[in-house]
């Protein structure tokens, strides 16, 4: 009923809608709707009501990551338009692979904090309350299992331009991490659900550092925030613009097959193409000069002895020669 309310509220925009207006279109009494409406300030909307006019809002909320707020008038066809919002979870990677075979592809989870967020080979990802964007996007292109890795790509790709379009200068070090003034703002952790040769479901981890201006000691000379940085953004405008961008870029590569979009924007905002880098594996390290990325979506490398090589994403870290990167 409340999502029934804030989305009658926020489709009336500027103008007031009635106590009235809303106990008919929605069959519940005046006083419902009105220990509702206190219900939704508590969320955090500011409605202002006024006598004999009736509610309205008085901002848009920027920051609450409901389905109502990150859905209203959003322009895609399915990404973000099933959105599961939750206050705590061990990690939304995990939630989604519980429901994945229940839900629409395009379902989104976003949780306001993780105690458990996990990073790539076990690694874990800080998530603490109300900090950043903590989501995961569920989807089930109908693909064959081996062409799955690119999506990690085509999300990358997809933060990339939405942090563009609002104003961040950001880069992508190829293949998940997405960069700020030398420093990780965001990474990505994609899970896969599959039979040999079909997907049940893709599960694309999404986390953000948005607010966050104090990081643990142990990650604090690598990690950063768009606080951190300057930026004062919605964190609602941020996944709203990640929900059109990817849908744009994913209908490329799963209903064409066309990989282009997502390859120009990784090789463009490239942290570490034409750079020297060492490639971690197996605890071993190697100096070596990113020279591309291929049409597969992996990195082509000149060792120091000349040879070139392509490296698939999953099998190695990246780091810098001077810090992270
Ligand atoms: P990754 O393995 O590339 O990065 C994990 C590493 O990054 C950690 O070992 C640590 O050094 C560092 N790190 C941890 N937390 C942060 C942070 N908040 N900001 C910057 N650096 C950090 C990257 O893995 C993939 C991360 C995906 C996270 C999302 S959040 C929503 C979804 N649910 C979930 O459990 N994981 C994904």
């Amino acid at each position: 009923m409340r999502e029934k309310i804030i989305r009658a509220i926020l489709d009336s925009g500027d103008s007031f809608i009635s106590g009235e207006q809303l106990s008919k279109a929605l069959g519940i009494s005046r006083t419902a709707i009105w220990k509702h409406i206190n219900a939704l300030r508590e969320e955090g909307y500011n409605i202002e009501s006024v006598n004999k006019k009736g509610y309205r809002l008085a901002e848009r909320p920027h920051d609450i990551l409901s389905l109502e707020n990150i859905s209203h008038n959003l322009s895609t066809e399915f990404i973000g338009k099933n959105i599961i919002h939750l206050d705590t979870v061990g990690s939304t990677n995990d939630y989604a692979k519980e429901i994945g075979n229940k839900v629409n592809g395009g379902t989104l989870i976003i949780s306001e904090q993780q105690t458990k967020g996990k990073g790539r080979l076990g690694r874990s990802w800080k998530s603490k309350s109300g900090d950043g964007i903590w989501m995961s996007l569920i989807i089930k292109p109908k693909i064959e299992p081996y062409k799955t890795p690119f999506l990690t790509l085509v999300a990358g790709a997809s933060i990339i331009k939405a942090l563009d379009n609002l104003g961040v200068d950001v880069s992508i070090k190829w293949p998940n991490d997405i960069i700020l003034n030398h420093k990780k703002i965001c990474g990505i952790l994609t899970e896969l659900s599959a039979e040999m040769e079909r997907v049940n479901y893709i599960v694309i981890g999404i986390g953000i550092n948005v607010k966050t201006l104090e990081f643990p000691e142990e990650i604090k000379e690598k990690a950063t925030s768009l606080y951190k940085e300057g930026y004062k953004l919605s964190r609602v405008d941020i996944v709203r613009q990640f929900c059109i961008e990817f849908e744009k870029l994913y209908k490329a590569y799963i209903l064409d097959g066309n990989k282009d979009s997502t390859l120009e924007i990784c090789k463009k905002y490239s942290a570490i193409i034409g750079n020297h880098v060492y490639l971690i594996k197996n605890n071993k390290k190697e100096l070596v000069e990113c020279i591309d990325i291929n049409e597969n979506g992996n990195l082509i490398i000149k060792e120091n002895n000349g040879e070139i090589k392509e490296i698939l994403s999953g099998e190695v870290s990246i780091r810098g020669v001077k810090g992270y990167v």
